[in-house]
């Protein structure tokens, strides 16, 4: 096997052309120098040390900030296999269009190999990569992303595992000759013209979601865009709960939510906060890994009062991507504690003041921090368990303003796909999209899905029957707003009341009150105990009922999406629509 990485990596370099090559081996003297290398680059800068110790800002290309999901590429043989919501490329584009862009890319450059783990050193589920890259800031963020160096090495050796060949190169950074292409059969990736994110730490979005989601059907498994959040309860236990939402739409807080309730004996631990990938377990159930070890998180919007765990995760051995600087050399974004200071650098590296008429944000909207999870106060004692976590519940979540209520339950499990299959969402600044415009998003898989998404459902369906106690299925929504265009729900800690609700409901002790109503199961108020929060009737109302209006909307829209998919769509897919849409319509006749 490690002849075969050997030949592959000759290969690349005879096209890429590198001064140098070099294997990393993930030591701290590696790290080392590459950290020195990025600050003589001018790269880097190192923030205050007696704040951040160990923690660097970089900035990254202005024309480069984000996922870029329509230079994103499936290559199949046939079209159909993509589906209506990925982007195709032939086999021969890639060849003629993309192939040509990485001869010579790597010219006066180093080479870097990584060899990475994803997933628990010990872990039957866990799969290995290699990702090629000419970047060290790529390097230095798959160091705490993933297991790097001797341990995948070892892996490759001991058991003759497969592996995933990753080619990334800056190229450029031009978005004209910028492509992420995925090879589902022979499971390659190529990405070039970008630096940053999942766009270029290929281990991320590239393989733990394009390519291991059609491995994932080849072998029946489910590969998905998932935190994993264990709650204990008083009483000592912990249920476990995967949560799908899209791209900034609150995984990472999820995970790293501090309990209002943590004197009464409620706790959340985090597992995961990006991904998920579960399996049938040898009792039947579904089990959770997080293939990852580290949180490329968003910045703005975290604060001690919303999310203290990242907060002080972010403290130390952490890289800021695009964030802010301060004239004390301290990281800054909006949305941060205490006030705006009057003088920052902004993400571009310009002078900022707020009193500026024109003032941008100074942070970039998607700015981000790649940290250790182990950084994080709140990480499950189980979050390297090699056999994963047991999953009691899935939710799936976007941002919608109206619509969807603060959190139902579908009806089972076939119920519950749909739900996820008809999700939809505001486009957030994670991908180049148009920002706050709802679109369908299946299961947050929308940019990550690597084959056909009716397949996907279909596969989804499949695995329900095989696990013999399926998760509960549940939708939430922190983010429906008022007249004034305010979120109603305070969000963040206080969605354990919503987890309370959704342990109670998964684990069939749902005595707590709720209303079986046409769209699924909803909480009264009492279940939350919203009194406590002093929103008024009328807006508890507005997040906990169902608008038949609206949904009659929303049922056009979802059918509208689902049409797109045409014979391919699975018959329990359009029979849970038209079950819908009755239920709906006894109501609004
Ligand atoms: P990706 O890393 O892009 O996959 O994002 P994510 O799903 O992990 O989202 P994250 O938790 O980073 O949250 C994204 C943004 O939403 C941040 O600005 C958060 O402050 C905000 N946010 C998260 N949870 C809540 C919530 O419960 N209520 C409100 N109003 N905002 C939230
Ligand atoms: C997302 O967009 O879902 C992210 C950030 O988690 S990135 O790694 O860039 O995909
Ligand atoms: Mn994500």
């Amino acid at each position: 096997m490690a002849s075969a990485v050997e030949q592959w990596v000759d290969e690349i370099a005879r096209t890429t052309r590198p001064d140098t090559i070099h294997w990393c081996d993930g030591s701290d003297a590696e790290t080392e120098r590459l950290t020195q290398l990025l600050l003589s680059e001018r790269e880097f800068i190192k923030l205050n040390e007696s704040v951040h110790p160990n923690s660097y800002l970089f900035r990254s290309d202005p024309s480069d900030v984000a996922r870029t999901e329509r230079l994103t590429f499936i290559v199949t043989d046939k079209q159909e296999d993509v589906g209506p919501t990925n982007n195709w490329m032939s086999r021969q584009d890639a060849k003629s269009r993309v192939w040509p862009l990485f001869e010579g890319s790597m010219k006066g450059r180093t080479m870097y190999v990584i060899p990475y783990l994803m997933g628990p050193a010990d872990s039957p589920y866990s799969k290995v990569g290699i990702e090629i890259t000419d970047s060290a800031y790529v390097v230095l963020n798959m160091r705490i992303m993933t297991r790097i160096g001797k341990v995948a090495m070892d892996r490759l050796q001991n058991d003759g595992s497969d592996w995933v060949p990753g080619l990334h190169s800056l190229g450029d950074l031009s978005p004209k000759r910028r492509f992420i292409v995925h090879f589902p059969d022979t499971r390659t990736i190529w990405s070039i013209g970008s630096g940053y994110g999942g766009n270029a730490l290929l281990g991320k979005k590239c393989y733990a979601l394009r390519i291991a989601s059609t491995m994932a059907r080849d072998q029946g498994w489910l590969a998905e865009h998932m935190l994993i959040l264990g709650l204990q309860s008083p009483d000592g236990d912990v249920t476990y709960i995967c949560g799908a939402f899209p791209s900034a739409c609150g995984k990472t807080n999820l995970a790293m939510l501090k309990s209002p309730f943590e004197n009464e004996g409620w706790k959340v631990w985090t597992v995961g906060e990006d991904i998920a990938w579960l399996n049938v377990g040898p009792d039947g159930r579904l089990w959770a890994i997080n293939p990852e070890t580290g949180y490329f998180g968003v910045a703005p919007g975290t604060n001690s009062k919303t999310n203290p765990n990242a907060m002080a995760a972010v403290m130390h051995d952490t890289i800021f991507t695009n964030v802010a600087l301060k004239d004390d050399g301290t990281a800054w974004w909006e949305g941060m504690d205490g006030p705006v200071p009057d003088h920052l650098i902004d993400w571009l590296g310009n002078d900022w003041s707020p009193h500026e008429e024109t003032a941008a944000p100074a942070a970039h909207p998607n700015s981000r921090f790649t940290t250790p999870a182990v950084n994080n106060p709140a990480i499950s004692s189980h979050w390297e368990d090699p056999r994963g976590v047991p999953i009691s519940a899935i939710l799936f979540g976007g941002r919608r303003a109206d619509t969807v209520p603060l959190v139902y339950q579908s009806f089972g499990w076939e119920h519950g796909v749909y739900v996820g299959a008809t999700m939809a969402s505001e486009g957030t600044a994670a991908a180049e999209t148009k920002v706050g415009v709802v679109r369908r998003d299946p299961m947050a898989m929308l940019p990550f899905c690597g084959y056909n998404m009716a397949d996907y459902w279909g596969h989804w369906l499949e695995m329900g029957r095989r696990i013999k106690n399926p998760p509960a299925i549940f939708q939430v929504n922190w983010f429906q707003r008022d007249e004034n265009g305010q979120f109603i729900w305070p969000g963040f800690g206080q969605n354990m009341r919503v987890l309370r609700w959704v342990r109670e409901q998964a684990l069939n002790r749902g005595n707590g009150p709720a209303r079986e109503m046409s769209i699924g199961i909803v909480p009264t108020p009492d279940a939350l105990h919203s009194e406590e929060l002093g929103i008024d009737a009328k807006h508890m109302d507005q997040l906990l009922s169902v608008d038949h209006e609206l949904w009659e909307t929303e049922v056009a829209g979802q059918k509208e999406f689902l049409a797109k998919f045409g014979d391919r769509l699975p018959a329990e897919i359009r029979k849970q629509e038209q079950a819908l849409e009755q239920r709906i319509s006894k109501v609004t006749a």
